[in-house]
């Protein structure tokens, strides 16, 4: 680098100028010293305050306060038309293989039955993979984002959970089915609870995200039949929530009032898992 001998400072001057910048340093990192300790010390105090509210589903109450915000802030941002960004296809990347529970042992996919309980009393049916896979075929490239900090670009492909509904009556008290894009009856269920077959893993969604366009009973991931890692032989996206909602070798489906137990939330996650 060169410069202009004409423009630098005669050497006392930079001298000076340097002795000046020194005590002005001095003067900054004492200020910022007593600044930290004072934010250190509010910290602590309101951290133990945090940590001594009363425990709610394994959180301390106050964080359990900030994650019904995130939810509230969540909800109040749902519309049934806002979709995630979906990618051209040539975008889709290698899935990143995560969580195994309920994933064993080996699953004979030739036996393996969906089981739904109706929101009507007493409705239940029972369904093949080929049931599934008679239904109108949705094939969606989007972002797979996992609470961890992970994302993929996937492309999925199933039926559309609303397109199973408008085919199967099984999420209104009166039986009838919800034509697809119709808006919510009022006598469906507020809930869907989701399981694997053996209950090890199990998930809760509000009615409205299990109806959005996006939700997909998926059996492909990037072209290819889902493998048993990742939930062979259906399991659930729904990409405008977190990973932790995309259940893997789907067992049994329950629409409810009560708001389902879901796996996560019991271990101190938000249980609505929005983004
Ligand atoms: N049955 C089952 N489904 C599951 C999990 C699990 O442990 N068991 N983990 C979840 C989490 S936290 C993530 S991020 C995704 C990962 O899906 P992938 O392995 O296809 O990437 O699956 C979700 N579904
Ligand atoms: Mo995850």
């Amino acid at each position: 680098m060169s410069s202009d001998p004409s423009q630098q400072p005669a050497p006392d001057e930079a001298d000076a100028a340097a002795k000046a910048f020194r005590r002005q340093v001095k003067r900054r990192s004492r200020r910022a010293f007593i600044g930290l300790g004072l934010g250190g010390l509010v910290g602590a105090l309101g951290w133990r305050w945090l940590l001594h509210t009363p425990l709610r589903e394994g959180l301390p109450g106050s964080f359990r306060k900030g994650l019904e915000l995130n939810e509230q802030l969540a909800r109040a941002t749902f519309r049934p038309d806002r979709l995630a960004p979906e990618f051209p296809k040539s975008h889709a990347e290698k899935p990143r293989f995560n969580g195994k529970i309920g994933l064993r042992p080996a699953l004979d996919a030739a036996t393996w039955r969906l089981r739904v309980r109706g929101y009507a009393p007493g409705a239940e049916r029972v369904f093949s993979l080929a049931d599934i896979q008679a239904l109108p075929r949705t094939e969606m490239t989007v972002e797979f984002k996992c609470i961890e900090g992970w994302s993929r670009i996937i492309t999925f492909a199933g039926a559309r959970l609303s397109d199973f509904l408008a085919r199967y009556p099984l999420a209104t008290a009166s039986g009838r089915a919800i034509a697809a894009g119709a808006s919510l009856p009022a006598d469906v269920a507020p809930y869907v609870s989701l399981a694997t077959p053996d209950r090890q893993y199990y998930v809760g969604l509000d009615i409205e995200s299990a109806l959005h366009p996006q939700t997909l009973l998926c059996y492909e991931m990037n072209g290819a039949p889902l493998t048993p890692r990742h939930g062979a032989p259906l399991r659930l996206v729904t990409p405008l929530k977190y990973g932790v909602k995309h259940i893997k070798r789907i067992g049994t489906i329950v629409f409810t009032d009560q708001r389902p137990a879901d796996y996560w939330a019991e271990r101190g996650y938000d249980w609505y898992a929005g983004h």
